[in-house]
């Protein structure tokens, strides 16, 4: 991610100190401890969507995987390797998602089911404005009903939060279609609790953040701060805001600082973290 630094000394500290940011550089979404009390079921010859949601943090805009557990420990149902379609949706007036984005999609089969463990599904890293909504679409092709939701019944639950919807025939990209009467909060289905499925995000579509960018007077220094998921970072600097004379000042950089000596040179420099 880019952040910009004027280095003439004469300007405020204010002006070069950007500290409020945490250093956090990613977000976990979950509304449950991960222990399913209750198995969520479907009819033969039916289709369910089961969703969670969660307002967007903004250290935790740009989501890069998806978790999910199926079913619940002693389940009726023998649930691995049934088709299940993982869906990550965005929903920028937030409450009740029937009228949410769908942004990435993903099919695949039920591993782990029945013992309270977390799937864990890559997405490309994918910005979400408003609330983000996850969650998975199961077609129970079988002769009996599925038990195949991971529902956490214990305090604390989180009204207004998860969501179902079923029909014979079910498209998860338009749950707009979904009627009314098939629609609605796990609450009013009923229980009380919340779908064990969880969303990992970043604050960049790289997961790197420069969260502070200070003057050090003593020894003339620019102190950058950043984190991130890698071992070694690149430090580009450019006295452009478009980098086109950008470069490599600090390569192979363990951080999580990096100091440039460059605070009395009274220039306008931008920096890029890699
Ligand atoms: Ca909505």
């Amino acid at each position: 991610m880019k952040l910009s630094l004027a280095t003439l000394p004469i300007l405020p500290l204010a002006a070069l100190c950007l500290a409020t940011l945490p250093a956090a550089a990613d977000v976990d979404y979950s509304l449950t401890d991960h222990t399913a009390e209750i198995a969520f079921g479907i009819d033969s010859g039916e289709s369910m969507v089961w969703l969670d949601t969660f307002p967007v943090d903004p250290l935790g805009a740009y989501v890069d995987t998806v978790k999910v557990a199926y079913g619940r420990p002693g389940g009726p149902s023998p649930i691995n390797g049934q088709n299940v379609r993982i869906l990550l949706y965005e929903d920028l007036d937030g409450g009740d998602p029937k009228n949410a984005r769908l942004v990435w999609s993903f099919d695949t089969r039920v591993a782990n089911g029945n013992t309270n463990t977390l799937n864990s599904y890559a997405v490309p890293p994918t910005f979400v404005r408003g609330s983000l909504v996850v969650g998975v679409y199961y077609r129970n092709t079988n002769p009996l009903r599925v038990y195949i939701g991971a529902v956490d019944t214990t305090a604390p639950s989180f009204a207004d939060r998860s969501y179902t919807g079923w029909a014979v025939t079910l498209d998860p990209a338009n749950l707009g279609a979904i009627p009314a009467a098939q629609w609605g909060t796990l609450e009013a289905s009923g229980t009380v609790g919340n779908f064990v499925v969880d969303a990992h995000a970043r604050p960049t579509p790289d997961g790197i953040l420069l969260s502070a960018v200070e003057k050090v007077p003593a020894g003339g220094l620019v102190r950058l701060t950043f984190s991130g998921p890698k071992s070694a970072y690149d430090v580009q600097r450019a006295s452009r805001p478009d980098f086109a004379d950008g470069a490599v000042v600090g390569a192979a950089v363990a951080g999580p600082t990096w100091d440039d000596p460059v605070l009395g040179d009274g220039r306008t420099w931008f920096y890029l973290v890699q």
